[in-house]
């Protein structure tokens, strides 16, 4: 049995639904500013196994109330953005959709995290036609966003990777290099809105 429980069916379908959502937020952007909101946008179903590890993890019992509401991010979706603004323009846009309820934001980028993680993430709830886990239809689904620059999204799939290497042999060096790159790839980004913003006012 799917930890996911009668629900799993339901979830890739919220995914495609929500991705192509944003697809049309993104596109009515291009239309009328002229330039891309995002660079791109992906989104997955976290995997059984994924799920099941995390909720034993978090000493959770293998329910799908386990998979669906103490763990809000079974529906995952990344917007990786050229510039810093557009992230939070994407913010903003998320927030004017009524049928996205942000519930939570972690502003990984103001506050970067000790390892030198940067990112924004969302959690919001997203009305579906399905049934849901409290019984409700139309049901309510949690999903996760994150929100990143390329620079960003670059460092982090590096350190996702080093973290699941368990043989590397020094590991406090790298983990010294990976926070002084994420450091400098931070100030790059900066460097990169300033000069959009100078090519802007000609
Ligand atoms: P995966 O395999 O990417 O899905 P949660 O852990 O979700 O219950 P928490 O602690 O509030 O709740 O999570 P947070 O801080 O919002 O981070 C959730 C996700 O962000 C992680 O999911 C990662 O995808 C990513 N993330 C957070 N910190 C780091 C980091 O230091 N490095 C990298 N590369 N990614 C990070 P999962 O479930 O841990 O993993």
């Amino acid at each position: 049995m799917s930890i996911y429980g009668n629900y799993a069916s339901y979830l890739p379908q919220i995914l495609e639904d929500t991705l192509a959502q944003i697809r049309e937020i993104g596109q009515a952007y291009q239309k009328q500013n002229g330039q891309k909101l995002y660079e791109h946008l992906e989104g997955r179903v976290k995997s059984e196994a994924s799920m099941t590890q995390k909720c034993q993890k978090k000493n959770l019992p293998l329910t799908p109330e386990s998979a669906l509401l103490e763990n809000r991010d079974a529906i995952g979706l990344r917007i990786v953005c050229n510039f810093i603004d557009d992230i939070y323009t994407c913010i903003d846009l998320l927030k004017q959709q009524p049928n996205f309820k942000i519930v939570k934001e972690k502003d990984y980028i103001t506050d970067a995290k000790p390892n030198g993680y940067r990112s924004y993430h969302l959690i919001m709830v997203v009305e579906t036609p399905f049934e849901d886990v409290r019984g409700n239809k139309p049901g309510k689904y949690y999903v996760e966003i994150q929100l990143r620059t390329i620079a960003m999204d670059t460092w982090a799939s590096l350190e996702h990777e080093m973290k699941y290497k368990h043989d590397i042999k020094n590991p406090e060096r790298i983990s010294k290099e990976l926070k002084r790159v994420a450091d400098e790839l931070a100030s790059c980004d900066v460097s990169l809105q300033t000069i959009r913003q100078l090519i802007k006012e000609g």
